[in-house]
């Protein structure tokens, strides 16, 4: 049971930003930043150590989707991706993604700098 497996298959809803073949983008339920996004790969790899030669065209994927999350989001100016792995370094949710954070101008709220981990 994987909870963005399910947001893939539409089982459970999300503000969807984004989507291709290959990924799908939606807000996070629980924003670090004014714009706070989920890059995820639509196949299930659970976190960056399950990277192989075989599957790492659908990781790239992520990256290849990035530019135009950030674009609709209003930030293709600057944004940051992160990509947490493993318990010890904040991942939750183990399904590859990656967050892409965003503080677009007069946004108000979190500022870049007390971004410490996502
Ligand atoms: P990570 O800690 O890197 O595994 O990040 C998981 C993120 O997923 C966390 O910032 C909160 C977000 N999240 C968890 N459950 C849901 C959900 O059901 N919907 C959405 N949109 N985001 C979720």
């Amino acid at each position: 049971m994987c909870i963005f497996c399910d947001i893939i298959s539409k089982k459970i809803p999300s503000h969807v930003v984004y989507e291709n073949d290959d990924v799908i983008a939606f807000r996070d339920t629980n924003p670090k930043a004014p714009v706070h996004m989920l890059i995820v790969p639509k196949t299930h790899i659970p976190s960056v150590n399950d990277i192989t030669p075989n599957n790492a065209l659908t990781a790239t994927a992520m990256f290849l989707a990035a530019p135009a999350v950030a674009r609709l989001a209003g930030v293709a100016d600057g944004y940051k991706l992160a990509l947490n792995v493993g318990r010890k370094g904040g991942q939750v949710v183990d399904h590859l993604h990656a967050h892409l954070l965003g503080w677009p101008e007069h946004a108000e709220g979190m500022e870049q700098k007390e971004v410490l981990s996502v």
